[in-house]
């Protein structure tokens, strides 16, 4: 099964981005939007994982949240990633970065035994649209509204594909308070 660990994201947030739409379209000659009850924010990709292995996942999962505290992110600036098909658009988060990036460190380091991976790098995003053409880099679009949120738990998620992508809920874990 293909799964990764990530952070859900309230709905005002869902909203704003939503709301945001326009932006990408007014910025973009073509680009996928991504569904609103997908977006979120990925911690740590794990891919192909055996069924067999998912207890131990969760079992890391709930010791590692178990000794983070919970965190306060909002809504930050538009950024890019160079795709096959064009670029990846996402919006950015601010607030406890740091504390984030602590977040999917420990994750990365404690799930060793399920993947090795490739050197770590985090770049904390939110993926809001696909394959875009863009006219203009979104480092200069306009940011949507500033939205803040506190974090209190990390999920799992296995992401099935048949028709269009669908995430389902596996297991959460709690932050400590
Ligand atoms: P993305 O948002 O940058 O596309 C489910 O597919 C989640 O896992 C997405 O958030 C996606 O990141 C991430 N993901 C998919 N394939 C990945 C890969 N090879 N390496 C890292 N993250 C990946």
């Amino acid at each position: 099964m293909r799964i990764f660990i990530a952070i859900d994201l309230p709905n005002a947030v869902k909203r704003e981005i939503e709301k945001n739409h326009k932006t990408i379209a007014a910025n973009c000659r073509k680009s996928r939007i991504i569904s609103t009850g997908n977006l979120h924010l990925t911690l740590k990709f794990l891919g192909e994982v055996e069924e067999n292995r998912l207890e131990r996942v969760k079992r890391i999962m709930n010791e590692v949240a178990a000794n983070v505290q919970r965190l306060e992110l909002s809504t930050a600036n538009w950024g890019k990633f160079k795709s096959r098909k064009g670029h990846i658009i996402w919006l950015g988060v601010g607030g406890a970065v740091n504390e984030l990036r602590q977040l999917a460190q420990r994750l990365n380091q404690g799930l060793k035994s399920i993947n090795e991976p490739a050197g770590f790098s985090f770049q904390p995003h939110i993926t809001v649209a696909r394959d875009a053409l863009i006219d203009k880099d979104p480092a200069d679009w306009k940011p949507p509204a500033k939205i803040s949120w506190v974090v209190r738990q990390i999920i799992l998620y296995e992401s099935v594909y048949h028709k269009r992508t669908i995430y389902y809920v596996k297991h959460r874990s709690e932050l400590t308070n």
